[in-house]
């Protein structure tokens, strides 16, 4: 017997634009429901949703959170996603786990950018949609542009539930537009039963036997309403517009009364997925196979591993082995948890439509599908935007050396939209965030609960050297101090490896005349050639000549940068029966490599990315100029929905290090982008001074 039908569970996700509301409104349906004893509040930190220290901090949700009520026989679990675009990874894995996305748009501020991206990505996850126009108590509202907006955006689908009475000081109530009263208001700042006109005919528009009544004239019961009205926003073809003011507790009880009426049990949105290939549902049944999959992850400071997952059929048991698809590890769920904001009880079943935390599995990652009692189950994978603001990281004190790397994995699990990589030619450790701001917040995370100071920096950009021409030349390395002396000759011919060569058609006797042996490295296109004749480099100091040059190589000549594309011929030297040895003709071949390197027509190889820039199309002209200034190359364009238009570039990498910002402010938030290496190319003569005069390369002296 599970805890709950799953008729009577609705999960919905509150989603929308930062500030606008969200997470009021959480906290006073959880008091209205008498999960509190009063009504918490995000501004002076008494909100159970909002309780991390950053958030309280900063007044905003910066990770979603999860609670939940009964109200009218039913058990609501809600979602509380942070507005702020950063943080829209939570919102991307927080719809998966619920049916009804609930957006929340302010009165004040209309309709904003997050706003719509949570519109848009609510409809392609075939989401039950519900608007919420919160701040209704507020100054300077136009409400008929603002309805007249929304009617733009989802035509007749979006249909007024109620209306306010007023708006500023004047709002002190909603008049139920499905069930008009017979007087009206004056002054109601919507036409009622116009209002109730288009919601009857959007939520008869899916039942056909329903429309043909209406249209015959025959008046419809209630009932008959009520049931057409939630298929109706089940299917999508109703999106219900509901007036509020959460801090003044106006239109918050109709709200949770519509929702538990209204919104979608998991019953009529079955998991969509692919079993062995083919497209299936998954029914949410108590007695059905268990499938759950991980929407959020939290590494607790006390909990620890807390993998946030949604059970869409079976009952999940303690201690049961579940299968994770993406592994094909099996593990066990010791523990489960209900979650109520920052507190927890433990549980030792859930049944499906449930959201519980399964914990200190560490093989769980958020997106992960867990299953028993079926096979060769996979899903869509989550669709995260990929973060694009750079910065290298590093701890402020020696001994945090060892912390850092796990630190910033942890939030890494936790963070959809931030990512951290050590770069394996810089060595640096890189951390991509959405924006400078939430880079900034992971290091408030990693001073507050990791314990670690870290200073940040731009990444370095991974230039190359090469050499665009051929030259030879030799060095000695002699001294004598003392003891016993060091004696090594070392000629070298360097020239260039063209890239993409194919190792055994290019080198051959032909081309490198007494060719004896060749190491040839992919990943440096580089090849050591060994063209000794007669003895004059004795065999057994030939690996150290190739050492010493693969150092040099790394460390580059120029700006410290890696050497690539080059090909180094060892024709010729000499040795000292006593003095030589290993090092001095390491030494030998690394001073050579660097003089006959400068005489070979040394270059600097930058890399080139491609980009696919996301604009508004009227914003096309100053993108265009603004790629311009940074010697940049416009590829193509394509058109993309909602008027705009993906302009594919390529540009140098060290002139897009800081685009996102650029961009933000160049298309008002937005536009977005994406970019990956394409290829290494000769940066021009004024670059390559630019980075040379920046680049400390430490001289060596023989
Ligand atoms: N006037 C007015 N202010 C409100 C209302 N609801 C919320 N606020 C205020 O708006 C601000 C933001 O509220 P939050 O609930 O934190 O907004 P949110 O949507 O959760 O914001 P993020 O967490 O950043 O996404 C707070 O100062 C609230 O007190 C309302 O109905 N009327
Ligand atoms: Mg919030």
């Amino acid at each position: 017997m599970v805890r709950y039908a799953v008729d009577c569970i609705r999960n919905i996700v509150l989603a929308g634009h930062g500030a606008v509301g969200k997470t009021t409104l959480a906290d006073r349906m959880l008091y209205r429901a008498g999960q509190n004893t009063r009504p918490g509040c995000p501004d002076d930190g008494t909100s159970l949703l909002d309780t991390d220290e950053d958030e309280k901090e900063r007044k905003h949700s910066v990770t979603s959170h999860l609670a939940h009520f009964d109200h009218n026989g039913c058990h609501v679990n809600v979602l509380d996603a942070p507005g702020y675009p950063d943080f829209i990874g939570h919102t991307i894995s927080g719809l998966d786990a619920v049916e009804t996305a609930v957006i929340v748009i302010s009165a004040t501020s209309g309709i904003e950018v997050n706003t719509r991206k949570a519109f848009q990505l609510a409809e392609e996850s075939g989401k039950a949609r519900m608007i919420v126009i919160n701040k209704c108590d507020g100054e300077n509202i136009d409400l008929p542009s603002l309805l007249g907006y929304l009617h733009e955006m989802f035509g007749t689908h979006c249909a007024l539930m109620n209306a306010p009475n007023g708006v500023g000081s004047r709002f002190t109530a909603v008049i139920s537009a499905l069930e008009p009263p017979t007087s009206v208001p004056e002054e109601l700042p919507v036409d009622l039963a116009h209002a109730h006109q288009e919601l009857v005919d959007a939520a008869v528009e899916a039942d056909e036997a329903l429309m043909e009544k209406y249209l015959s004239g025959s008046p419809l019961e209630p009932d008959e309403l009520a049931r057409a009205m939630v298929h109706a926003i089940a299917d999508g073809a109703l999106i219900p517009i509901f007036f509020m003011s959460a801090k003044k507790d106006i239109g918050v009880q109709e709200f949770m009364d519509a929702l538990v009426a209204y919104a979608p049990s998991p019953v009529p949105l079955p998991l969509k997925v692919k079993q062995n290939g083919e497209d299936t549902v998954i029914e949410p049944r108590p007695d059905g196979p268990v499938v759950a999959r991980v929407f959020k992850t939290r590494i607790d400071p006390f909990v620890s591993r807390m993998s946030f997952a949604r059970l869409y059929s079976g009952t999940l048991k303690k201690d049961a082995s579940l299968k994770n698809e993406r592994s094909g590890k099996m593990l066990k769920a010791h523990q489960m948890l209900d979650v109520q904001g920052a507190t927890h009880e433990a549980v030792s079943e859930a049944g499906p439509g449930e959201l519980v935390v399964i914990v200190k599995a560490d093989d769980l990652r958020t997106g992960d599908l867990l299953t028993s009692g079926i096979d060769g189950l996979a899903t869509r994978p989550f669709t995260f935007p990929i973060p694009m603001i750079a910065l290298a990281v590093e701890p402020r004190s020696q001994s945090d050396q060892q912390k850092i790397s796990g630190a910033l994995h942890k939030i890494e699990d936790e963070d959809p939209t931030f990512t951290v990589s050590r770069e394996a030619q810089t060595h640096e450790m890189v951390m991509h965030g959405m924006s400078e701001l939430h880079l900034q917040l992971v290091q408030n995370r990693l001073h507050n609960r990791e314990k670690v100071d870290v200073i940040v920096h731009p990444p370095k950009v991974p230039y190359h050297e090469t050499v665009m021409g051929v030259a030879e030349g030799s060095y000695r390395h002699k001294k004598q101090s003392g003891g016993a002396g060091q004696f090594a000759e070392v000629h070298l011919r360097i020239s260039p490896c063209p890239q993409g060569v194919n190792p055994e058609e290019f080198f051959t006797q032909e081309r490198f005349p007494s060719l004896r042996r060749y190491h040839y490295d992919a990943a440096h296109n580089f090849c050591f050639i060994d063209r000794v004749t007669g003895g004059s480099v004795p065999n057994q100091f030939i690996p150290a000549v190739e050492k010493g040059v693969r150092e040099r190589l790394e460390k580059g000549v120029l700006a410290g940068c890696q050497v690539q594309d080059v090909v180094v011929e060892l024709f010729f030297g000499k040795d000292h029966p006593v003095d030589s040895n290993e090092n001095a003709f390491k030494t030998a071949a690394r001073m050579c490599f660097r003089d006959v390197f400068l005489k070979a027509k040394p270059a600097l190889l930058e890399p080139i990315v491609h980009l696919d820039i996301t604009i508004p199309q009227s914003k096309l002209g100053d993108i265009t100029s603004d790629l311009n200034s940074r010697r940049g190359r416009m590829e193509g364009m394509d058109a993309a929905p909602g008027g705009m238009t993906v302009v594919k570039a390529h540009a140098p990498l060290a002139e897009v290090m800081t685009y996102a910002r650029n961009l933000s402010s160049l298309t008002g938030g937005q536009g977005s982008f994406t970019m990956e290496f394409s290829h290494y190319e000769a940066a021009p003569a004024h670059e390559q001074q630019k980075v040379m005069a920046g680049a400390k390369v430490a001289e060596e002296e023989a």
